[in-house]
C-alpha cells in the first residue's frame, strides 16, 4: 500500500499534511500550478502554488463567511462582482440570494475555473445561473476599465499576494475598487491570517491601504482548519455602512437560508478580535 501525503509548508518550521487516496490531477497553467486530490478526511480538494484553496469539509465557512456578512449588512445588494473564486464557491452563496440580479465573476486562469468544474461540482455547480457572467481576464485591469458606481458589492476571493494574487493587494487597485462600488457599497477581500509572520505582515500591508481608501475598513475573523494555523481573515471595506451597527438582522433572517456557520451571532462576533491581531493591525 502507498502511502501517499500532501504536505504544505505553514511556516519556514511548521508542516501540515493529509493523507491522500488519490491525485485526481495535476498541471502548470499559464498562470500557477494546480493540483486536485481525495483524501479520507477533507473530501475533495484543490491546491493553487502548493496552498490549499478548497476542500469539501470546510470551504462551507469560507464561503458562507465571504457572502453573508455583507449581504446581512446590506440586503439591498443586487449588483456583484466577484474577483478571483474560480471555484465557484463564492458565486454559489451568492445565487441563494433570488434578489441579487447581476454576478460577474473574473478569473484571471480560465483552467481553475474548468477544472473545478470538473472535479468540484459542490462548489462549481452554480456558475451557469443564468444571471452569472464568467470574464477571464485579470482582475486589476477590469476594476480599472469599469464604470464609476457600477457594483454594490466587490468580493475579492484572492489568493495569496503571491504571484497571480499580488495586483488584488495594491493600492491601485482598492481605489479602483472604491470608484466602481456605489454609494454604500462595500468591499470583502481575502486578507490573510494573523497567526504566521510573513501572513501577517500581507494582513497588515492590506488593511494600512484599505483604511486610507474606504471610511470604514474592518477586519473579521473565521477558523479555516485547513489555511495556515486555521485562523483566517476577511477585510470589510464600506463607503457608509457598519457591519454591526448596520446590520439587518431581521431582514436576512427573513430571508431563510440554511448556512453551517454563518449566524447573526456570529455576524457581530467575528468582527471582535484578539488583542494581539488588534495590535499588529494598529502599530
Ligand atoms: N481563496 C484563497 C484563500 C487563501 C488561501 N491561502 C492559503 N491557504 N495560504 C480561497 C478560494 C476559495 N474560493
Amino acid at each position: 500500500m502507498l502511502d501517499l501525503w500532501y504536505t504544505e509548508n505553514w511556516s519556514k518550521n511548521t508542516k501540515f499534511s493529509i493523507k491522500i487516496k488519490e491525485q485526481l490531477h495535476s498541471e502548470q497553467s499559464e498562470f500557477q500550478k494546480i493540483d486536485f486530490f481525495i483524501s479520507e478526511e477533507y473530501g475533495r480538494f484543490f491546491t493553487l502554488d502548493g496552498l490549499v484553496m478548497v476542500t469539501e469539509k470546510d470551504e462551507f465557512i469560507y464561503h458562507e463567511m465571504i457572502t453573508h456578512v455583507p449581504m446581512a449588512t446590506n440586503p439591498n445588494i443586487k449588483k456583484v462582482l466577484v474577483i478571483g473564486g474560480g471555484d465557484g464557491g463564492t458565486v454559489r452563496e451568492l445565487t441563494r440570494y433570488n434578489h441579487i440580479e447581476k454576478i460577474d465573476m473574473v478569473e484571471i486562469d480560465e483552467r481553475v475555473v474548468k477544472l473545478s468544474q470538473k472535479y468540484l461540482p459542490f462548489t462549481a455547480d452554480k456558475l451557469t445561473d443564468s444571471r452569472v457572467t464568467l470574464f477571464f481576464q485579470d482582475g486589476l485591469k477590469f476594476v480599472d476599465e469599469c464604470l464609476d458606481e457600477s457594483y454594490d458589492l466587490i468580493l475579492v476571493d484572492s489568493t495569496d499576494p503571491i504571484s497571480v494574487g499580488e495586483g488584488l493587494f495594491t493600492t491601485e487597485f482598492y481605489q479602483n475598487c472604491f470608484r466602481i462600488l456605489s454609494k454604500d457599497g462595500i468591499l470583502v477581500n481575502q486578507h490573510e491570517s494573523p497567526y504566521f509572520e510573513h501572513f501577517a505582515k500581507e494582513m497588515k500591508k492590506a488593511h494600512d491601504k484599505l483604511k486610507n481608501i474606504f471610511p470604514i475598513a474592518k477586519v473579521y475573523q473565521f477558523h479555516q482548519p485547513t489555511y495556515a494555523s486555521g485562523h483566517w481573515l476577511f477585510g470589510f471595506a464600506s463607503k457608509k455602512l457598519d457591519p454591526i451597527t448596520d446590520q439587518k438582522k431581521e431582514i436576512w433572517e427573513s430571508f431563510n437560508l440554511k448556512t453551517k456557520y454563518y449566524n447573526s451571532d456570529i455576524h457581530c462576533g467575528a468582527f471582535a478580535l484578539p488583542n494581539y491581531v488588534k495590535e499588529k493591525l494598529e502599530k
